[in-house]
């Protein structure tokens, strides 16, 4: 691609990764920025909110924002996940159109009403070329970037990096000049204290089943900096029953969640962590406005 940008110039500009849940929008995320910001999950619907990330080179500052999976549901949450995706779709110089390798030109069309709304250049990129037999990728391009008028195509691997840097030269290209948004050190503008809830909610994706995933808010209650980190956090379900299931016989489950979110909280801040979880019921909180602002989501 050519660009006719002076060889001192800055270039910046804002990035939205959208696309049908699970395709690896936050895992392609982090892999850029080489270090995990979002949660990820093998379930879909795993990202609730828009979710910044900062590219740094000493010539270019590009800010990634990963959002929600588009999918269709009149649920309050899921209305939600998906009203901020869209909203943050709207606000990029570029969208990044993530696919994954089992797309169809039928089934990646469904997006299209989506790509509508927003007025900016469109990127498609197939994601997981890591489980495409050779000679596939190009074909598959092909077929995919027949449903848009995307300004350009590409496969990448986000978990083994292929494809990576020749899309972040692309997107560079494509950027106007502009200015450092962001100071230079900075890679979100997220506190430690979301991303410490993330990472329990995480956690509660992964190791339960079910609806059990769908059904969970976490709330941090009370977070408290220093060495160790002390953070007092509630995991909200919809029904006792559910609440059951996130405790576990004996405790058990409630454990490996604390566990696992402590060991990559730590990661996180650099100290020692000591993580209190408690479960609680808040009926329907995923159906009621009211409920999901007061859970964070507004
Ligand atoms: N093989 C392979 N798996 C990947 C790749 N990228 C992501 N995954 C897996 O795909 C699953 C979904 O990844 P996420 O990053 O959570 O997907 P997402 O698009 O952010 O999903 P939502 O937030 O639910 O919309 C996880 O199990 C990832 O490990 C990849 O390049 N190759
Ligand atoms: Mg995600």
């Amino acid at each position: 691609m050519t660009s006719n940008k002076k060889s001192d110039s800055f270039t910046s500009g804002f990035v939205t990764i959208a696309g049908k849940p699970n395709v690896g929008k936050s895992t392609f995320l982090n892999c850029v920025l080489g270090t995990k910001i979002s949660i990820t999950a093998s379930k879909p619907q795993t990202t609730r909110d828009r979710i910044l990330g900062i590219w740094g080179a000493p010539d270019a500052q590009i800010i990634f924002l990963d959002t929600p999976g588009l999918h269709a549901s009149d649920k309050a949450l899921n209305q939600y996940m998906i009203d901020k995706a869209l909203s943050t779709m709207a606000d990029a110089d570029i969208v990044l159109v993530m696919a994954e390798p089992h797309d169809t030109a039928a089934t990646l069309s469904t997006l299209t009403p989506y790509l509508d709304k927003s007025h900016n250049e469109k990127i498609l990129v197939v994601n997981k070329t890591d489980l495409m037999p050779q000679g596939a990728v190009a074909p598959k391009l092909e077929e995919l970037s027949a449903i848009y008028d995307f300004r350009y195509a590409c496969g990448v691997s986000s978990l083994t990096g292929v494809g990576i840097e020749v899309l972040m030269d692309t997107l560079k290209a494509m950027l106007p000049e502009g200015p450092r948004y962001f100071p230079e050190d900075m890679i979100t503008d997220l506190s430690v204290r979301f991303l410490s809830q993330e990472l329990v909610r995480e956690k509660v994706f992964e190791l339960t089943r079910k609806e059990i995933p769908y059904a969970s808010a976490v709330e941090i209650e009370e977070f408290r900096e220093g060495d160790p980190t002390y953070i007092r956090a509630v995991i909200h379900v919809e029904r006792p029953s559910q609440k059951g299931i996130v405790i576990g016989a004996g405790g058990s489950m409630l454990k490996t969640i604390g566990k696992e979110a402590r060991l990559d909280i730590q990661r996180l801040t650099g100290t020692k962590v000591f993580l209190e979880l408690f479960v609680r019921v808040t009926k329907d909180w995923t159906k009621k406005p009211k409920t999901l602002r007061d859970l964070g989501y507004k």
